[in-house]
């Protein structure tokens, strides 16, 4: 079997919170024995993009997992919401589409301390949340396909 792919795609909206997400991403998927060029980010202008750009992942058939980050922050609508909402809907679908593991590492704050604990503060990171279910799935989907 080839050694595992994983597919980063990230939004720029608020991206030092986003950044820091990845980055723990990246250092907790190369812990867990993935090789630095294994490992390929794409940036999207913001958390609406992020279900499209994940889908082309899928679709390419070269990963085993795909991870999404966002940050969005309450304004003065609910329009950050929305987007969570639909970001977290089109994940799920590319996932249950295609069959690849998709996780959601979408933050939907009140206010930007929210974010800054989430993201490597008081409450953990996000980001290496996110990679170690990557890694379980992208270990599940492999057995799953080791059975069909
Ligand atoms: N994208 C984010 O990733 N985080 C945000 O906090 C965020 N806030 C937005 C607030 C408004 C009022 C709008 C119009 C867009 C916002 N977006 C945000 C961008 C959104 O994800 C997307 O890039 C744009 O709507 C273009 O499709």
């Amino acid at each position: 079997m080839s050694a595992p792919r994983y597919a980063i795609v990230a939004a720029r909206w608020n991206e030092r919170y986003v950044q820091r997400m990845v980055d723990a991403a990246r250092d907790t998927l190369q812990r867990s024995g993935v090789e630095a060029d294994a490992i390929d980010l794409t940036w999207v202008p913001g958390s609406y993009e992020l279900p499209v750009t994940a889908a082309w992942a899928a679709d390419s058939g070269r990963y085993d997992a795909v991870l999404a980050f966002g940050v969005l922050i309450k304004g003065e609508t609910e329009h950050f919401r929305l987007v969570a909402e639909a970001a977290a809907q089109g994940l799920m679908r590319v996932a249950l589409d295609t069959g690849v593991p998709v996780l959601n590492g979408v933050l939907a704050v009140y206010e930007a301390a929210q974010a800054e604990a989430r993201s490597g503060g008081d409450h953990g990171n996000m980001g290496a949340q996110c990679a170690l279910a990557a890694v379980h799935m992208a270990g599940l989907a492999a057995e799953q396909r080791g059975r069909t």
